[in-house]
């Protein structure tokens, strides 16, 4: 990667109509959260058969909560760092951006309230850590206050029905909410460019964001600490750290 590259990707960036920034967890390994994949990463230690999926929870719903319980904690610990500011800025200061991400940490939100944008605007395809919603009657609620996974008896549960609450996250086998998709899908399909951030891109339909961008004449922006399957694909593979290079594309 040369500086070349970066200013060439930046002016791309500066003169499109429409862009969707598109990130995942290596956006937030800066911040301190962990990633899933790779070295330090969650699914090294921790297997998501047992927690991130609908049959886990239904198996042992203690355990789940209180892995995502120790995952709030973590979060709430960690604070946006130069790459979720620089793309709140960018965002903030000009119409045509849609942010979809896949990460669960609200770091994104945070920063586009920071840099006064709208952050119920930031499309999370995969939920969020600081809420929960209802096994039966399905009933979402912001959900940050700290849980005791101390017996199943001592679990969140439905004000609406009594029923045991859950995260509110997409677990692997669920589908994501059509809405929040079919919005990022079109927002993919219109862009003029895709800036890919610090995801594997290996869990779908997220990935088919950056693949229907592409496929639609969008140029592809890709930063990354590694190559990817989208690396072949991407007009500009920029390999290195989220929180350096992003903010050299967008400030
Ligand atoms: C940096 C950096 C730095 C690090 N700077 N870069 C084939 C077989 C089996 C299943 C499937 C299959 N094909 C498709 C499926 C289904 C499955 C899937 O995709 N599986 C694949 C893994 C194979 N998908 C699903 O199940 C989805 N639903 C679905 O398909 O519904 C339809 C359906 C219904 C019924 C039956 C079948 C289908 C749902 C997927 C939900 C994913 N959920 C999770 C957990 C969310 C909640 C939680 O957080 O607890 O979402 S899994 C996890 O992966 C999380 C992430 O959002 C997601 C993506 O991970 P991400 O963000 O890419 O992170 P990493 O760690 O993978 O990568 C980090 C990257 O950052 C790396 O590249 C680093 O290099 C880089 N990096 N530091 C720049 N400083
Ligand atoms: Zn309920």
């Amino acid at each position: 990667m040369s500086d070349d590259d970066i200013a060439r990707a930046r002016e791309r960036l500066r003169s499109a109509a429409r862009v969707v920034v598109f990130t995942g967890a290596g956006v937030s390994a800066e911040s301190g959260v962990p990633t899933f994949r790779g070295a330090g990463g969650l699914w090294r230690e921790f297997r998501a058969e047992d927690l991130a999926t609908p049959e886990a929870f239904a198996r042992d719903p203690r355990l789940v909560w209180e892995w995502y319980g120790w995952r709030r904690e973590l979060v709430a610990r960690c604070a946006p760092n130069a790459a979720h500011d620089a793309i709140a800025r960018f965002a903030a200061s000009r119409p045509g951006v849609t942010l979809v991400t896949q990460n669960v940490d609200g770091l994104h939100q945070r920063a586009a309230r920071a840099a006064g944008g709208n952050d119920a605007a930031v499309l999370a395809l995969h939920g969020t850590l600081f809420g929960a919603r209802c096994t039966r009657c399905g009933q979402r609620a912001p959900h940050d206050t700290p849980v005791d996974a101390t017996s199943p008896d001592t679990l969140p549960r439905c004000e609406a029905c009594g029923a045991l609450l859950r995260p509110d996250v997409v677990w692997f086998g669920e589908t994501l909410d059509p809405r929040v998709l079919d919005a990022a899908f079109d927002a993919a399909r219109s862009a003029d460019v895709c800036l890919v951030v610090g995801t594997s891109a290996l869990v779908q339909p997220a990935a088919s964001v950056a693949t229907l961008a592409a496929r639609a004449g969008a140029t592809l922006v890709e930063v990354n600490a590694e190559e990817t399957p989208l690396s072949g694909v991407a007009a500009f593979a920029l390999r290195g750290r989220a929180g350096e290079i992003v903010p050299r594309l967008l400030d």
